[in-house]
């Protein structure tokens, strides 16, 4: 067995913290042979509900999980972290402009990004998951001059996976035959979903399907799923958004299979044509802990007007929050 590792977890008496913290208790985030220390940190005022979670993970008797710290101090919650996600967040209130929640959100990711930069592990790893994600990711990256920027990463996934999805049920095809998705950009209705590289059973997904679909479907269905899924459940996405994390951070940590690439909100470096300095999603590959930019895929004219389009919108939140940089 190996030497436990310490997660992170923020927001963790909210809904995605819910569906979150028994599955890397359970291993699914790092596998059967990993034991993890689990901190919890939340608000003072969400404190008792968190210690009912923490009752729940020791009451489910997880061999993989070494310890529980529960508390609303980052100073703690953050001190040696491997991994930390942030899911906490502001949500949107009544009659609150994008504006005021970028700002309420910076004054959290703010001091989470310094946090992490005097106590987290060298080598943590950081995975954004409260919205806006992309930009929350670029704050806290920006807050925390010691450690590298390549550590701070925004969660794209739930998209890729939605998109992936949405696909193998258009071609009756499966999820694993499902190879190369990438999406583009933020986490926000401008992201882009781009089958262009895709394979289904190893066969170029845009021979499988017509661009009417794609433009009036595929696309719009990914883009908008977010809000498909309040209108349905009443609430937004989080078992789903749980998985997705769980999902990040395994192929980071683990790799992504052979032939196959995933997509991450990650520091861009000019790649592509898009401006460095946001907080981009990029199609990945991982190996031992690292990834990488897969590069040289050739880009339309269609697939440039996107890419460019939610490049712009990330450029506009940055400019948002330009102070708190
Ligand atoms: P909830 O409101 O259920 O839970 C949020 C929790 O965060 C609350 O318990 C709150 O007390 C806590 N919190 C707030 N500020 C904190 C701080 N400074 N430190 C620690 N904890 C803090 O929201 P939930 O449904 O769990 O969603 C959490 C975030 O994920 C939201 O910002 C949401 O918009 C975002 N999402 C991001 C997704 C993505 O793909 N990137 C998809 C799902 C989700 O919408």
């Amino acid at each position: 067995m190996n030497k436990p590792v310490r997660i992170a977890v923020t927001g963790c008496a909210g809904n995605i913290g819910y569906a979150l913290l028994f599955r890397i208790a359970a291993g699914d985030m790092l596998g059967p042979d990993q034991p993890v220390i689990l901190h919890l940190l939340e608000v003072t005022p969400a404190l008792k509900a968190l210690e009912g979670v923490s009752m729940e993970l020791r009451d489910c008797a997880f061999p993989l999980l070494a310890d529980i710290v529960a508390t609303d101090d980052p100073a703690v919650g953050f001190k040696d972290a491997d991994y930390a996600i942030l899911v906490g967040a502001r949500p949107r209130g009544p009659g609150m402009e994008r504006k005021d929640l970028l700002e309420a959100n910076g004054a959290i990711f703010t001091v989470q990004g310094k946090a992490l930069n005097d106590h987290a592990s060298r080598g943590v790893k950081v995975l954004v998951v409260g919205n806006p994600a992309n930009t929350n990711a670029l704050i806290a990256m920006r807050s925390a001059p010691d450690l590298d920027p390549r550590q701070f990463t925004a969660m794209m996934r739930l998209d890729h996976n939605r998109a992936i999805s949405q696909l193998a049920a258009k071609t009756g095809s499966t999820v694993p035959a499902i190879r190369r998705m990438t999406v583009w950009g933020n986490h926000s209705s401008t992201q882009y979903p781009d089958i262009s590289h895709t394979l289904v059973d190893g066969r170029p997904a845009p021979e499988l399907v017509d661009q009417a679909w794609l433009e009036t479907d595929f696309i719009p269905t990914v883009q908008q799923r977010g809000a498909a899924i309040i209108a349905a459940r009443g609430a937004s996405s989080a078992a789903s958004a749980a998985s997705a994390a769980i999902d990040h951070m395994r192929t980071w940590a683990l790799g992504t299979a052979d032939g196959d690439w995933v997509s991450m909100g990650i520091p861009s470096d000019g790649s592509y044509g898009i401006p460095e300095g946001i907080i981009y999603s990029y199609p990945v590959t991982c190996r031992d802990g690292r990834y990488e930019i897969v590069q040289n895929l050739p880009v339309s004219a269609f697939s440039r007007a996107r890419m460019d389009a939610t490049a712009r919108e990330l450029l506009e939140e940055r400019e948002a929050v330009q102070h708190l940089l």
